[in-house]
């Protein structure tokens, strides 16, 4: 058989030999009809833009209302995250470990060919290079993705410093990730998510979805990344970024990891409440944190994204003004709902729910309807450039020190608001023995309790014992080690109502751990953690009553022994790679549990 005709264009912006090579191969596999360069540019975005309106891939909304916004409708069985189709290739099955879906390189390599073999015949391959992390920041890494999807290139357009930029900071190196995309026929049953971390390379098959596709997110920054932090001593992690100035001027960095729609976004913008005139939260980042030790022994985090793929539902003027301004142009709208007006439209949005419209499968929709008019999971992405709160420090290729570091999960009962571990240790075992209930970011039931350590459930790109003693070891490194809280906004009454009022209100905790950071409040001990003494929380001008604040801040010995239980079932799991050091962690809290 001839080997079909595909030549990658030339283009002015490179000519790396390595890069060139490796399209080629790909070209030959899947056999586009034509190969286009991004380079970025205005212009490449308003072609791009009408050739996907033109196909029908985007759809105009409102544009008085809504200046440069389109609403992009996916497949219905192609609306989250698939854990299930997520795979880390590695030749030994123990170093993706127990948490992750293995299989053999060779073995995924062989089967993927065989999808994208000719799969983008009748297609353009787009070659999309990007940045992940600020131009020139030795934090940064370097990928380029070939995809057929319009949408994945305008997406990757706002994620990430994408197009000439990027093939300038990689030159003729050969270290760049390979990333390989193609939606094929939006088959779940021909979707894979493979990740090769030896071969720094990704492909992925049959989605055109969000963490499945925009292949510098979860796969290269989280999965990939994690790999790459553990060989090179630095941590990738699912963590908001964001910076807090008190009314004196002091500002302090806090990374915060939350699993997936758990709160991540809403935090890193929030607007302190009005009993915080003066105080300032700024957003380095919503998702992703790479965090290095710098020269002076702190722990520096970037953000390696450029724009915010963010949960729609539930997104108004109240819980998150700056998340309301960031969508209000040059935004790409994932599976809402249209007003007849042409307004994007979701739950939870302010004013009055419309009485028609047509929801996010296209199908018309009547106020009072049993079905959300809105996919729970439908998102923007929205350009970093446009938040109001955007921290002047997002592009400093130093990063920012961090001086705490919060983790928090979903739960309706047993995790108390918030709680400070004692020391580092114990601080990782907090975020390792993390539980969290599973939302719509990813397919399968919702509102399942599941152990998700550190949000890395899903995304850890080896052994999750491995990365629990990396943790451990980076307190060798670091010099002044960030203090680690435990929070959780999504404690519920006995009428399923979420007790503290969150959001904003958030600042009320974030306080205190900032008062803890520079040691200026006393905690009080308890079995857990230390917490905030009585009165020490801020609870001025808060609707709450004494009681719900005691029930949102309670610990109940008896719901933290099935906790244990869970916990121990977990750590089980991961066998010989549990380290001692949170074993013992959790045989010590079971002593005083049980004292
Ligand atoms: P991913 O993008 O999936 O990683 O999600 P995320 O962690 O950034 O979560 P996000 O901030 O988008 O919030 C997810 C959902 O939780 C939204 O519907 C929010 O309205 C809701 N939420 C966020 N913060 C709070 C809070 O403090 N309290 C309550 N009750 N809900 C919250
Ligand atoms: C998440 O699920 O944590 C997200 C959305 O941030 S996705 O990009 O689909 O992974
Ligand atoms: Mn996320």
């Amino acid at each position: 058989m001839a080997a079909p005709d595909v030549t990658v264009p030339k283009t002015s912006m490179t000519s790396n030999p390595h890069l060139m090579k490796w399209i080629e191969d790909c070209a030959r596999l899947a056999k586009p009809d034509r190969i286009v360069w991004c380079d970025g540019s205005e212009a490449e975005k308003e072609r791009l833009t009408k050739e996907a309106v033109d196909a029908g891939i985007l759809m105009p909304l409102n544009q008085q209302k809504w200046p440069g916004c389109y609403l992009h409708r996916s497949n219905p069985n192609d609306v989250a995250r698939v854990e299930h189709l997520t795979f880390i290739c590695t030749p030994n099955k123990v170093d993706a470990g127990p948490t992750n879906n293995w299989m053999d390189p060779d073995e995924a390599y062989t089967k993927l060919a065989n999808h994208f073999d000719g799969s983008m015949k009748g297609r353009t391959m787009y070659v999309v290079p990007y940045v992940m992390g600020p131009i020139g920041s030795p934090f940064s890494k370097i990928g380029v993705e070939l995809t057929d999807s319009i949408y994945v290139a305008l997406n990757m357009r706002i994620m990430a410093r994408m197009g000439r930029q990027a093939l300038e900071m990689l030159g003729s190196s050969n270290d760049f990730n390979r990333g390989l995309h193609c939606t094929g026929d939006i088959n779940p049953e021909r979707r894979f998510i493979c990740h090769f971390p030896q071969d720094n390379t990704i492909w992925s098959f049959g989605s055109g979805y969000g963490g499945n596709v925009l292949l510098g997110k979860k796969c290269l920054a989280l999965r990939i990344g994690s790999y790459l932090g553990r060989e090179e001593g630095w941590l990738a992690e699912h963590m908001l970024i964001l910076g807090v100035t008190s009314p004196q001027g002091e500002t302090t960095y806090v990374a915060a990891a939350f699993p997936s729609a758990c709160g991540k976004t809403n935090f890193a913008m929030m607007i302190p409440p009005k009993e915080y005139t003066g105080w300032k939260i700024e957003t380095v980042g919503d998702d992703i944190a790479w965090m290095r030790v710098g020269p002076d022994g702190q722990l520096y985090a970037i953000n390696p994204e450029a724009g915010y793929f963010g949960v729609v539902p539930g997104t108004n003027n109240k819980t998150n003004p700056n998340a309301m301004a960031s969508i209000r142009k040059d935004t790409i709208f994932t599976n809402v709902a249209v007003t007849e007006d042409g307004e994007p439209w979701w739950e939870g949005k302010d004013g009055e729910v419309p009485e028609r419209l047509t929801d996010w499968q296209g199908r018309p929709w009547v106020k009072g309807s049993a079905e959300k008019a809105a996919h729970p999971n439908s998102r923007f992405t929205a350009p970093a450039a446009n938040n109001p709160a955007l921290s002047p420090k997002v592009n400093d290729p130093q990063g920012v020190p961090i001086s705490a570091i919060i983790f928090g999960g979903r739960r309706s009962n047993t995790v108390p608001l918030v709680l400070q571990a004692f020391n580092w240790t114990h601080g990782v075992f907090l975020g390792a023995t993390m539980g969290s209930e599973t939302t719509a970011a990813a397919t399968g039931k919702v509102g399942v309790v599941r152990r998700d350590p550190m949000a890395m459930l899903p995304f850890c790109g080896y052994n999750m014992g491995d990365y629990f003693q990396h943790w451990l070891d980076m307190q060798k490194s670091i010099d002044k080690l960030p203090k680690i809280f435990q929070v959780n906004w999504f404690r519920q009454d006995s009428n399923g109502k979420f007790i503290w009022p969150g959001f904003g209100d958030n600042m009320r905790v974030l306080k205190w751990v900032l008062d803890r950071v520079a040691g200026r409040v006393a905690g009080k001990e308890t079995l857990l953690g230390w917490v905030p003494k009585q009165g020490d929380l801020d609870v001025r001008g808060l609707d709450i009553s004494k009681e719900a604040l005691a029930e949102a801040t309670s610990i109940k010995e008896e719901e933290w022994k099935t906790e244990l239980k869970s916990q121990e079932t977990f750590f089980e799991q991961l066998g010989s790679k549990a380290p001692e050091a949170l074993l013992l962690q959790r045989k010590l809290l079971l002593a005083r549990l049980e004292g």
